[in-house]
């Protein structure tokens, strides 16, 4: 291999890549459009808090190992769809819906795929909404539409799963099973917290009305 060649290939993958960037610059802006007229119109932010990242291309080629698929770039499109990630933290569990309702029912977005964990949570407990949409990103040699993985969760499902997450690679996936019957029990805590928030919430707000 020679060091153009290398040099082309790493050229392909940065432009790969960022396409997704601008597709998580699309999704951003969208999630603080909406950020900013809710408070206009209601005086009140749904949103606690937005990040993103998108994926390395460590942790890429992990992911394309571990699904077994080809590594060419038309093939790791269609198959790892979390390459540009962002989440969305809410304090209720409302806003997740509404937010989630509103940024899906926007006229240039294609939802994929929807994952409801919470309505349906996994077995360790774990709870968020997930949503892999298509957003359209214009650039000089046409329209590129990039899939954007988005998961909506609350900040006590957020505190969970950022510890499960910890936890999980800590004991290289092999978690002692004391600690994942703990884990269950706090996810059910945090799920109750949301809703005891969530009915304080609603009779502060019903006696402001
Ligand atoms: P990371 O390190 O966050 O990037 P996929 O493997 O994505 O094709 P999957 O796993 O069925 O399909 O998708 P799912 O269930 O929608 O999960 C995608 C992402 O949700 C994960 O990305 C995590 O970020 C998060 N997630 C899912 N399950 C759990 C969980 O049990 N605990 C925690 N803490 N996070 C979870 P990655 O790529 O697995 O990991």
């Amino acid at each position: 291999v020679t060091a153009d060649q290398v040099r082309s290939v790493r050229q392909e993958i940065q432009r790969f890549l960022l396409q997704y960037e601008f597709g998580l610059r699309e999704v951003e802006t969208k999630l603080s459009i909406l950020r900013d007229e809710f408070l206009e119109l209601h005086d009140y932010n749904p949103i606690e808090h937005v990040s993103s990242r998108v994926k390395s291309p460590e942790s890429l080629l992990r992911k394309v190992a571990r699904k077994g698929i080809d590594r060419d770039l038309a093939t790791i499109r269609a198959h790892v769809t979390d390459i540009a990630g962002v989440r969305v933290t809410c304090a209720f569990v409302q806003d997740v819906h509404r937010l989630f309702a509103l940024l899906t029912r926007q006229d240039d977005i294609r939802v994929l795929q929807v994952k409801d964990y919470i309505a349906d949570p996994k077995p360790n407990g774990y709870q968020s909404l997930h949503a892999i949409i298509e957003i359209p990103v214009f650039l000089s040699t046409g329209t590129s539409a990039v899939p954007v993985e988005v998961q909506f969760r609350t900040v006590a499902m957020d505190f969970w799963a950022s510890l499960e997450h910890r936890i999980y690679y800590k004991y290289d996936a092999d978690v002692p099973e004391r600690l994942t019957e703990e884990l269950r029990e706090a996810a059910q805590t945090a799920a109750e917290l949301d809703a005891r928030m969530a009915r304080l919430h609603q009779q502060i707000h019903g006696a402001e009305a």
